[in-house]
């Protein structure tokens, strides 16, 4: 499917506010994506659906992820975790999507996890940066973002942990585990 057909699509699915966040998102990516010589292609696929399954109820993202095999694990932890792997499904049953750093930049957009791609790097940085983006600490992490993508990410996962601990939520694990890596990185 070409890349206006999947705008098109993304539009009809999600809503107006989410939609205009993707755009975002997807500008945001590509810029990361030019400076750090990465695909534009795969930035560009992964940015627009990345939220596909946002606007799914919670009983429409439960059965998704136990009709089509997804960790049983992710329905113990924050409904906010569901929609990335949800939205990496459809990215490859229903948009055909073969290639593997784009489906894992959708899968991991939320978490995280270990030894990210810089495709995924990128797509998860621009989901936090993109310039609609107000979060404490969003300014630190879009300077980082020029420089380092893996000082951003570091600082996205360390910036939404303490948010999490602060108001007593669990965290996934692998967004420890991709904190951890990305600590170990720097030394
Ligand atoms: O879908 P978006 O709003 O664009 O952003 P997102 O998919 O990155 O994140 C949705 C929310 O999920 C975000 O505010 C933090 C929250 N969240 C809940 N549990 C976890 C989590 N984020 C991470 N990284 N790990 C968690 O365990
Ligand atoms: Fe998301
Ligand atoms: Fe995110
Ligand atoms: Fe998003």
């Amino acid at each position: 499917m070409k890349l206006h057909k999947i705008r098109e699509e993304v539009k009809k699915e999600l809503s107006n506010d989410r939609y205009e966040h993707t755009i975002r998102v997807y500008e945001t990516a590509i810029e990361l994506a030019t400076l750090y010589d990465e695909s534009v292609e795969k930035v560009s696929l992964a940015a627009l659906l990345h939220d596909y399954a946002k606007c799914q109820t919670d009983r429409e993202l439960k059965d998704n992820i136990e009709k089509h095999d997804l960790p049983r694990q992710l329905l113990h932890y924050n409904k906010e975790l569901w929609h990335g792997p949800v939205a990496a499904m459809i990215a490859k049953k229903t948009f055909r999507i073969t290639d593997v750093d784009t489906i894992n930049a959708i899968y991991y957009h939320t978490t995280g996890r270990e030894q990210m791609s810089n495709v995924e790097l990128i797509v998860f940085v621009s989901d936090y940066i993109e310039p609609g983006r107000q979060f404490p600490g969003v300014e630190e992490v879009r300077q980082l973002a020029k420089v380092d993508l893996k000082k951003a990410a570091r600082k996205v996962l360390q910036n939404t942990i303490i948010f999490l601990l602060k108001k007593d939520a669990t965290i996934y694990p692998d967004t420890f585990l991709a904190y951890n890596e990305l600590t170990n990185n720097l030394k």
